[in-house]
């Protein structure tokens, strides 16, 4: 029973980190603010059917003269927020949890979309609801604690695969 249980929420989570964004937009790449760490395009999926995890994308910009490294993530919302990483292997989406945080080189952005690199929220007390706001703190090794706000979007249909049944 307990593989069974397993199995499932595996396949939730596959479901909730695979949906594409429900309005495909064209990366603005827009220089990095000299000096700062900046977070923007924050958004995130809402927690499908009662199950209390939601993914969240957003883009990091480093605007600084060195590298950084996003060590931790943390929200008032979820009491368990992880950075995670998806790839295809052999057909199958995977996703892992990202060791040792993320690097973001000086000057350089990087980006958690659906399909790849995305934060994870588990055990949400409470639904995430499209139009609402859901704060996260992000912890940078160099440049420390920098708030950003996810948008709580649907996401488009999910793929026939990862729709939930
Ligand atoms: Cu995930």
């Amino acid at each position: 029973m307990r593989a069974f249980l397993f199995a499932v929420s595996t396949a939730l989570l596959v479901a909730a980190c695979g949906q594409p964004p429900a309005t495909p937009e064209a990366p603005v790449e827009a220089p990095a603010t000299a000096g700062v760490i900046e977070v923007s395009e924050a958004w995130g999926t809402p927690t499908p059917g009662g199950t209390p995890i939601s993914a969240g994308y957003l883009e990091i910009a480093n605007g600084t003269a060195e590298e950084d490294r996003l060590i931790a993530v943390s929200s008032p919302r979820a009491p368990r927020v992880e950075l995670h990483e998806m790839s295809m292997d052999g057909g199958v989406m995977r996703m892992r949890a990202v060791e040792g945080g993320l690097a973001v080189a000086a000057g350089e952005r990087v980006t958690l979309a659906p399909g790849g690199l995305h934060l994870m929220f588990y055990d949400a007390a409470q639904p995430f609801v499209v139009g609402e706001s859901i704060p996260v703190t992000l912890t940078f090794a160099n440049a420390g604690e920098v708030s950003a706000t996810l948008m709580i979007r649907t996401p488009s249909a999910a793929s026939p695969e990862h729709s939930g049944h």
